[in-house]
């Protein structure tokens, strides 16, 4: 079980004054926000003890109206998220990329505050829908705040930021009957991305597992588009970023998603909230695709088109620092809902390319922060206020919450000290790229191939990934009940690869009725990038997974022992489910709290499972279906079981084989060994083709 965090410290507000609503502070009084101790705060003020409730009660008007007020806009996109605080340190070296503060000393640690979010749902939407997951780093460096407002996925749906509005409304609940929640699974969205083939590319990424992340904790990151980074010298280099997760890159799996969204909706908050809790903080790699100007105009592919990654096979990835999410938020509206971030804030060092996605969405953020937050002193909202020095002249706009002294608010100026004065050496300063050409409103031809990568992709899945492609564009378009819609994405499919075309037709009951869609241009014939791939090479590890024991009273103690330890040891979590949520006992007399109770977790919840009823206790939690489901599900969700003797008889009930595959192994309290190394496998693909089509 997660630790429990220890209250904190007083903090203070505004011009000295004191929150009162401090955990853990003591002898604190009740007052109004006007510093009024409250003598009662359960009755309203009434005439007579069954009277009229009377106007000059300004204790429970205030309350009620503050309360009225609560609510902000949700975020128009990204509005279901998840945040923490942590540290950024740059490894050695870097000097040669970029002059960046943060980027240079190794000893010292950068402040970050990260949050991690659905795209298309609403702020009380299920974590594990089908989606790209944002990845947004707010750096507070010694130069300035860096925002790096990134995603899970390294290419984007659209090439120019004018059709933002038209893709998020077409993948937003339907605005008649505002009906489907946080999914893409119907006809607006298909209709608008099979009437834009850029699309395709990252439609390939989006049904794939990527959109359906095992945690925050291990998914990449990535900036998406080309950046630029500038040296001391003042030499740019393009740049792609990437987040590289510690733990490895993991993903759920549909069936499971689907359960877990009515088992869990918070599945993903509470996973990161309970390591950080648990001091298992989550870390992840900051690397960087570095290349000249002149290497990408060799490449096949326009580097500031959006929708195209560039392959690591290409360019390797250099590592620049890592990144320790290790606090979480003292309180989430505060910081997690108030954070302002914005592609335009960026530092000295780092700068933009022509992406035109990139260009637009310079001027958006920065205009959905005046409408969410209300004022353009959303900067000083403590989770946004730069951690290093700053001064302008500035003033005024709702909610001020400086207090700005002297008579000068203009530069220059001669009256007062005549400081802050602009910084040309220190400053930031633009790279002046040359630009030249007519006023036009055009895609570039370099933009035209929407299909090569799409199949690059493809061609570099395994067997298992590209099942699960499959089965997404099938679920997907099966819910888009416009046959024409259907037909003009098969058409797009059998330009990326005609099995593929044909495996979705075929899943969808509509073989040969792709229409034809000739591309722009021809389309590639790529070798397989095995880096994209997320089960090539997966890590064999139990780091920061979930091992979930279903046990009754009587748990042989050696057993729990032994799995405690091996579950320590590896970096694994274990938790208890019991039939009731009451305390058990242990063979050897130990009592333990389980962690579930049998109805609340279903084993959707874990990544592998063990089966253990306690001594006697067998037919206690045969007789209830949802133990029976535990190994059904499990089993179905290719997960590793591992089960006692007293066991068997549940998979028997399950219809579950215990000689089935390598991942449903038998355990004793002296060999947890070999179940714990199955495990480490995560999933038996093998599996799959015998437990569904
Ligand atoms: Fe965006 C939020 C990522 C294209 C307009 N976006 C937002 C967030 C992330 C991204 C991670 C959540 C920030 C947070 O946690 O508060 N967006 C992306 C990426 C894109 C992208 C990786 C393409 C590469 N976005 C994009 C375009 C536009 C926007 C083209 C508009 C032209 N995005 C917004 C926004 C949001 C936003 C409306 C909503 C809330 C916010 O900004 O702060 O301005």
């Amino acid at each position: 079980m997660a630790k429990k965090k220890k209250p904190d410290a007083k903090q203070t507000i505004g011009n000295g004054g004191e929150l009162h609503q401090t955990a853990g502070a003591e002898d604190q009084r009740l007052t109004t926000n006007q510093g009024v101790v409250v003598s009662d705060d359960q009755n309203t003020l009434t005439v007579g003890p069954r009277g009229p409730q009377l106007l000059e009660d300004f204790v429970m008007r205030e309350k009620i109206t503050h309360f009225d007020h609560e609510r902000i806009p949700e975020r128009v996109v990204h509005a279901r998220g998840y945040a923490a605080h942590g540290y950024f340190q740059a490894y050695k070296g870097n000097s040669k990329l970029t002059k960046a503060a943060f980027l240079q000393d190794p000893s010292e640690k950068t402040p970050v505050f990260c949050r991690f979010s659905t795209v298309a749902g609403s702020a009380g939407s299920p974590d594990t829908a089908r989606d790209v997951r944002g990845f947004s780093v707010k750096f507070y460096t010694s130069a300035g705040n860096y925002d790096l407002v990134g995603n899970n996925i390294p290419v984007f749906f659209i090439q120019d930021a004018i059709k933002f509005p038209d893709l998020i409304h077409s993948v937003k609940p339907e605005p008649d009957r505002d009906f489907p929640q946080a999914q893409s699974a119907h006809n607006t969205f298909w209709d608008f991305v099979s009437l834009n083939p850029e699309s395709v590319h990252m439609l390939m990424w989006i049904m794939s597992d990527r959109a359906i992340p095992r945690s925050f904790r291990m998914m990449e990151g990535f900036g998406v588009h080309t950046f630029r980074m500038i040296n001391e010298k003042g030499e740019s280099r393009f740049v792609k970023f990437h987040w590289r997760p510690k733990l490895g890159t993991f993903s759920l799996i549909w069936p499971e998603a689907v359960k877990i969204s009515g088992a869990d909706p918070d599945f993903h908050r509470r996973d990161l909230w309970n390591a950080i809790e648990s001091g298992d903080y989550p870390e992840w790699e900051l690397c960087v695709q570095a290349f000249t100007e002149e290497e990408a105009n060799k490449f096949d592919y326009d580097v500031l088109d959006p929708t195209k990654l560039v392959p690591e096979e290409q360019i390797p990835l250099t590592p620049i620092g890592k990144m320790v999410l290790d606090r979480n938020v003292d309180n989430f509206f505060a910081e997690t809902e108030q954070v302002a971030f914005c592609p335009s804030h960026v530092v000295p060092g780092i700068d933009f390319s022509n992406d035109p996605l990139l260009q637009g969405r310079l001027f958006s953020y920065l205009d959905t922060q005046l409408s969410r937050l209300g004022s353009p002193n959303f900067h000083q909202i403590p989770v946004n206020k730069p951690k290093c020095p700053f001064a302008n002249f500035q003033r005024d706009g709702h909610m001020q919450m400086e207090v700005p002294t002297g008579n000068v608010a203009n530069e220059p100026n001669s009256l007062d000290s005549g400081s802050p004065r602009e910084c040309p050496i220190t400053g930031f300063g633009s790279f002046p790229a040359k630009e030249s050409g007519e006023k036009l409103r055009i895609r570039p031809e370099s933009f035209a191939d929407h299909y090569t990568q799409a199949r690059l992709f493809w061609v570099s899945m395994t067997e298992p990934e590209k099942r699960h492609i499959v089965g997404g564009f099938a679920f997907e378009l099966g819910k888009c009940d416009e046959l024409k819609i259907r037909k003009r994405m098969l058409g797009h499919l059998s330009n990326v690869d005609q099995e593929l075309c044909e495996r979705v037709a075929s899943a969808l009951g509509m073989e040969g009725e792709a229409d034809s869609i000739k591309p722009l241009v021809s389309v590639g014939n790529p070798e397989p990038s095995p880096a994209l791939s997320q089960y090539t090479d997966a890590p064999k590890t139990l780091a920061g997974k979930k091992i979930g024991v279903l046990t009754t009273n009587l748990l042989d103690s050696s057993l729990y022992n032994a799995l405690e330890k091996a579950a320590k040891k590896e970096g694994a979590m274990m938790e208890i489910v019991a039939l009731k949520a009451g305390p058990i006992k242990t063979t050897g007399g130990k009592e333990i709290t389980p962690d579930h109770f049998l109805s609340g977790a279903p084993s959707v919840l874990f990544d592998c499972v063990v089966i253990a009823p306690g001594k006697d206790q067998l037919d206690a939690l045969m007789s209830q279906a949802a133990a029976v489901d535990w190994i059904r599900d499990a089993f179905g969700h290719l997960k590793v079981i591992g089960f006692t003797d007293q066991a068997m008889p549940m998979f028997e009930k399950a219809s579950v084989d215990t000689d089935s595959d390598e991942g449903v192994v038998n355990i004793t309290s002296t060999d947890v060994a070999s179940f714990i190394d199955a495990a480490k496998q995560y999933r038996i693909w093998d599996r799959e083709p015998k437990v569904r089509s």
